[in-house]
């Protein structure tokens, strides 16, 4: 997902031209809002967390753009191009570091797992939405 910051801030072209630059293909993409039901559905894990209102405030503020993609090792490769949760840590170059303003509003999700990203994808598309 590109998040709520990055949107409202005009960085959806520049992100998607990095994705797809760093040789990942789009084979599903929409834009939307998340609800709050979406966003702590989709961030249940971190339910416990102390920063799970601002989290859910945050992602439903505004519009995102989700989609899946797909790359040999993808998983550890684009965690590797949005570098580190907060962008202050986050490598020279890395969308995070080029596009985030702190460790909340950081600009992309990435999937942290194979089995995650399966998860994920299917929370925001359907079969019939997915281009493999
Ligand atoms: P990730 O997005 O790099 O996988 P996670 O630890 O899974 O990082 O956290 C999910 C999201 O929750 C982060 O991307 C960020 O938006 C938010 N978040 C994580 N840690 C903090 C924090 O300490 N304060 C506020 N928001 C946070
Ligand atoms: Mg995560």
């Amino acid at each position: 997902m590109i998040k709520p910051d990055a949107v409202d801030n005009g960085y959806i072209g520049p992100i998607l031209e990095k994705i797809t630059g760093a040789g990942f293909k789009i084979i599903a993409m929409k834009y939307t809002q998340l609800s709050r039901r979406d966003a702590e559905a989709f961030y249940a894990i971190h339910r416990q967390r102390p920063f799970f209102g601002e989290l859910v405030s945050f992602m439903t503020r505004g519009p995102i753009v989700a989609a899946i993609l797909e790359k040999e090792n993808a998983v550890e490769d684009f965690r590797a191009l949005i570098g580190a949760t907060n962008p202050a840590e986050a490598a020279e170059g890395t969308i995070r570091k080029l596009y985030a303003k702190d460790i909340g509003e950081n600009a992309i999700h990435g999937s942290d797992s194979d089995e995650n990203a399966a998860i994920e994808g299917a929370f925001h598309f359907s079969g019939r939405e997915i281009y493999s």
